[in-house]
C-alpha cells in the first residue's frame, strides 16, 4: 500500500477509511466467501443467516457496496459474501480492495473461499472440486501478472490443510460427490477453454480433445477463470484461501451448457453448502 497514506479510499466497493468505521463494520469478520455473481452472493448470505440460526429472516439483508454497481457485499454473522465478477482483471481489483478493507478493519484468521462453477473435465456433472492447485492453460502453477511492463511469475499454491478439512466435511453431506484435484484457469470462456462453439474457432475437434486429455492427464479436474488470480493474491496477503467449484458439464463431453435451469439452480447450491457445513462446524453448531 502507499507509504503514509492518510485516507483509503476503496473505491470500487464504495468504502473507505475517512467515510466508515471499517473495524467496528467488518472487524468481526473471520469467513469471507466470493463468487461471480451478485444474486449468487446475496442468495449466499441469506443462506447462511438461516444456517447460523441469526434473528430474523435474513431476507432483507443490504448491500453493503449498494453504492457501487460494480461488485456486492453481504453479511451474515461473521460471514462475508461478495461478488466479483467475471475473470481475472475482475477478481483482481475487487480482492485488492478487499484485502485492504481486512487490514484497515484489523481482521484477525480470516478464511477466504472462492465459491464458483466450472466445466469438469472427466467427471459427472454437478461434481463439486476442491482445488489443491490452480494453473495456468499450461497446466502450470503460476500466475503471471504483468508490472510496470515486466511479467511477474507468482505462485497459485492454495491452503492443503483447508482443502482437505472442505474433503472431510463433503463426506458427511450424502449424494454429494467430492474431489480434490487442479483447477484450470482461463483468461476466456471459449476458445481459451478450448470450445468449438465460440464467435471464431482456430482448432479442430481433434485439436481440442488432445488439448483437454493433456489437461486431464496433468491432474485438471475442472476449468473456470479467476483461481489463479485468487490464489496467488491471497497467498501473498497470507490469507488462507480454498476454491470450491461445481462443474456444469463434463468438457470431454461437449460445449454447451444444456441442463435445465432448475438443475443448475442445484448444482450452484453444492458449493454454498459446503461451505455452509465447513462454517458451521469450525463455529461448534454441529
Ligand atoms: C466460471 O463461470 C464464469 C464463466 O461462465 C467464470 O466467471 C468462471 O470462472
Ligand atoms: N465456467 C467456466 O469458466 N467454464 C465452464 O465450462 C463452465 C463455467
Amino acid at each position: 500500500m502507499t507509504p503514509g497514506l492518510c485516507e483509503d479510499i476503496l473505491y470500487h466497493l464504495d468504502l473507505g477509511t475517512k467515510t466508515h468505521n471499517l473495524p467496528a463494520m467488518f472487524g468481526d469478520i473471520k469467513f469471507v466467501c466470493v463468487g461471480g455473481s451478485p444474486n449468487r452472493m446475496r442468495a449466499f448470505a441469506q443462506f447462511m443467516h438461516r444456517e447460523l440460526g441469526l434473528a430474523g429472516d435474513g431476507e432483507d439483508v443490504a448491500d453493503i457496496c449498494a453504492g457501487s454497481d460494480r461488485y456486492a457485499m453481504y453479511r451474515a454473522g461473521p460471514v462475508l459474501s461478495i461478488s466479483h465478477g467475471m475473470g481475472i482483471p475482475s477478481i483482481s481489483i475487487m480482492l485488492h480492495e478487499l484485502i485492504k478493507l481486512l487490514h484497515h478493519a484489523k481482521c484477525r484468521d480470516v478464511t477466504i473461499i472462492r465459491i464458483g462453477t466450472s466445466g469438469g473435465l472427466g467427471i459427472k456433472a454437478g461434481s463439486v472440486v476442491i482445488t489443491d492447485t490452480a494453473v495456468d492453460s499450461s497446466f502450470q502453477p503460476r500466475f503471471e501478472q504483468v508490472v510496470l511492463g515486466d511479467v511477474v511469475v507468482r505462485s497459485t499454491e492454495l491452503d492443503k490443510d483447508l482443502a482437505e478439512e472442505l474433503l472431510a466435511c463433503s463426506r458427511e453431506i450424502p449424494d454429494f460427490p467430492t474431489l480434490i484435484g487442479h483447477t484450470m484457469c482461463t483468461y476466456d470462456f471459449y476458445e481459451g477453454q478450448g470450445r468449438l462453439d465460440g464467435a471464431l474457432c482456430s482448432f479442430s475437434s481433434e485439436k481440442k480433445l488432445e488439448y483437454l486429455r493433456r489437461a486431464y492427464d496433468a491432474g485438471v479436474r475442472n476449468i473456470e477463470m479467476e483461481s489463479t488470480a485468487f490464489a496467488a493474491l491471497c497467498g501473498l496477503c497470507g490469507l488462507k484461501a480454498a476454491v470450491v467449484c461445481v462443474t456444469l458439464l463434463d468438457r470431454l463431453e461437449g460445449d454447451q451448457i444444456r441442463a435445465s435451469h432448475e438443475v443448475l439452480w442445484e448444482y450452484q447450491q453444492r458449493p454454498q453448502r459446503l461451505i455452509a457445513a465447513l462454517i458451521r462446524k469450525r463455529l461448534g453448531l454441529g
